[in-house]
Parts: structure tokens; C-alpha cells; sequence
């Protein structure tokens, strides 16, 4: 498999110096992940690689060394960009005017394998965005080897970790026989992938009060469309007090759609600004997440996708507007399942 616009990313990359490698403000596995692997390969081919994002690393990442050189400042003067994981303008919140500015005058490419997108970075000069690939490490890693690029042991890793994060340890639907490819291929490099995951299992786990926390989100999920949603709301006190230490949503997610007759996990959370914002998750016989989250605001894969609400809608229009499509999606998907 080969990329066409592979050879416009190499001359952009050849008659550049500097260079910044951007992550949009929804930092995770894949995205830092890829950052890391680009910051060595820029490094080995002589460049100067610089890592931006203006959202501060989650603390569960901070198992990938490096993660703490992520400025959330652009450069002064660089040569040019490359967006990882994310081709929109909605999840740049915090680029100003003079900062996108900074950035349209340069070229600028996007790396990323997102299905839906709207609102797209309207600078973007090179843009490769394979749906087929499990992350945008994955891709890095198949566009590394179509254009020669130094594959360093370090660069290996970050790209198992950030095709681990996207599948989920290899189990979601997005790992396809590429990616185990992809991940035979590093292990055969000397990947030394069992002590990574457990490098990731320690610093995913959670402080004591997220344990208790988890307990109360679980007591107030709500069931709907005749048990086929489980959803949970979390109000700004919340956030402030546990976003810090631990993403609410990936804390019940998984406990609720392994619950019998439960098809999608949606976690609202609520902002005093009145910024809603949706996280969808879905099992794999309700591939309906991305379909939902363009509905209400938003975009992403198909078993996992994400949604923000910014025009004056509260809560309960929200939760309305999602069951009103849910309900319509899932019995579409049913009759095609049949
Ligand atoms: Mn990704």
C-alpha cells in the first residue's frame, strides 16, 4: 500500500528545518504517540522537530517519555507543521487568529484517519487521511517505510503505543490484518511490547477517589431505548474536581457497554458556559457514532465518536435530539443487520 501524496510530504519535509508536529486539543495514545514517533524520525533525518498542544497531557500518557517536552506555545519561527489524529478546525479551540494565521503561512500537513470530518483545516497543503488505518501511528509508520524514513527502536514504540491506544490493546473493531502486520513488523524489530503494556496498565490506573467516583457515575447511569443506551451526565463541579486525575468518560464506557442489551455509552458533560459535549461509544452491533455525533455536533469513527454543543441547547434538548436519532439509527441498523 502506497500514499500518492507521499512525495509532496517529502519535499516539504526536505526543504524544511523546523518543524512542528501539532496534536489537537483531544490529546490520547494516538496522538502523542504519533507526535513522539515523528519527533525521532525529524530528528534522525536532521530536522528540528518542536511538539505542540495547547491542552496539557493527561496524566495517564505520561508513560511515553517525552511527553513533557509538548509545548502549549507555538514556536517563534518554524518551517513548517504537521497536524496529527485530527483534521478539523472544531477541535483547535485555543489556536487564535495570529496562531492559525502562523500556520497557513507555512505548509501544513495532516496526518489522520478520521471517517467523518466537517469543519476542515482550511490550511491544510498535504492532507493523507486513511479511514483504513487503525491510527494515525499505524499510518505514520506504512508512510515511514514508503519514504525510507529512519524507524528508530524509540520511534517503534511510540507507534505500538499509539496503535495500542486506538484498538484498545488489539481488540477493537479499527485493528485490522495491516495493523497486527504493523505490530509484527516492530515486534520483529525488537519491540519489547509486554513491558510497555505494563508501563501503560500502571499509569492508566486510577486514584483511590476515581474508584469511589466510578461507583457514583455507575449508580446514576441512565437506561434507554428499551435498555440499548446507557448515559450519564457530569456536571462542571465534577469535571473540575476529577477531569484532572482521571477522563470520566472511559471510566464507565467500558463497564456499560459490557452491561447485557446495552448497544452505546454516551457521557455528557456539562459545562457552566453552557458547552455541552457528548462522548459516544458503541458495540460492534451498533456501528451508529459517528452517524449520532454528526447529528448533534460533531464526528469521529464508528464505535467511537465525539460531540460538542455550543448553541445554546441545554441538556435535556441534548439527551432528546440523541434518543430522537439513536432510536431512528439503531432500527436501521437492526434491519441491516437481518
Ligand atoms: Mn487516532
Amino acid at each position: 500500500m502506497t500514499y500518492p501524496d507521499a512525495d509532496k510530504i517529502k519535499s516539504i519535509i526536505s526543504d524544511a528545518k523546523k518543524i512542528v508536529v501539532i496534536q489537537a486539543d483531544n490529546p490520547d495514545g494516538d496522538s502523542l504517540g504519533s507526535a513522539l514517533a515523528l519527533e525521532h524520525i525529524l530528528a534522525d533525518l536532521n530536522k528540528e522537530p518542536f511538539l505542540y498542544c495547547a491542552v496539557d497531557m493527561p496524566t495517564y500518557l505520561r508513560y511515553l517519555s517525552g511527553w513533557d517536552r509538548v509545548s502549549p506555545e507555538l514556536p517563534k519561527e518554524f518551517d513548517a507543521s504537521i497536524i496529527v489524529d485530527a483534521s478539523t478546525m472544531t477541535l483547535f479551540e485555543h489556536l487564535n487568529d495570529a496562531s492559525r494565521k502562523k500556520l497557513a503561512g507555512k505548509p501544513c500537513i495532516i496526518l489522520d484517519h478520521h471517517e467523518i470530518v466537517e469543519n476542515l483545516v482550511p490550511f491544510a497543503g498535504v492532507s493523507i487521511n486513511d479511514h483504513k488505518r487503525a491510527s494515525t501511528g499505524e499510518l505514520i509508520y506504512l508512510l515511514a517505510k514508503q519514504l525510507k524514513w529512519p524507524l528508530s527502536q524509540a520511534a517503534g514504540e511510540f507507534i505500538c503505543a499509539s496503535i495500542l491506544g486506538d484498538t484498545q490493546g488489539l481488540t477493537n473493531q479499527l485493528a485490522s490484518a495491516e495493523t497486527y502486520r504493523v505490530m509484527a513488523e516492530l515486534i520483529n524489530n525488537g519491540l519489547n511490547r509486554p513491558k510497555l503494556e505494563e508501563l501503560r496498565r500502571e499509569y492508566s490506573k486510577m486514584p483511590p477517589e476515581i474508584f469511589r467516583y466510578k461507583a457514583e457515575l455507575i449508580k446514576r447511569t441512565e437506561l434507554a431505548i428499551d435498555g440499548k443506551l446507557a448515559y450519564v451526565s457530569v456536571p462542571q463541579a465534577e469535571i473540575n474536581q476529577y477531569s484532572p486525575l482521571y477522563n470520566p468518560a472511559p471510566l464507565v464506557q467500558g463497564d456499560m457497554l459490557q452491561t447485557a442489551g446495552v448497544e452505546v455509552a454516551i457521557v455528557f458533560k456539562v459545562y457552566d458556559d453552557g458547552k455541552i459535549t457528548g462522548a459516544i461509544r458503541c458495540n460492534s452491533n451498533a456501528p451508529v457514532a459517528a452517524s449520532l455525533a454528526e447529528y448533534i455536533g460533531g464526528g469521529g469513527h464508528a464505535f467511537a465518536s465525539g460531540f460538542k454543543v455550543t448553541d445554546g441547547r441545554g441538556l435535556s434538548d441534548v439527551k432528546k435530539d440523541c434518543l430522537f436519532k439513536l432510536t431512528e439509527l439503531l432500527a436501521k441498523s437492526e434491519s441491516s443487520n437481518d
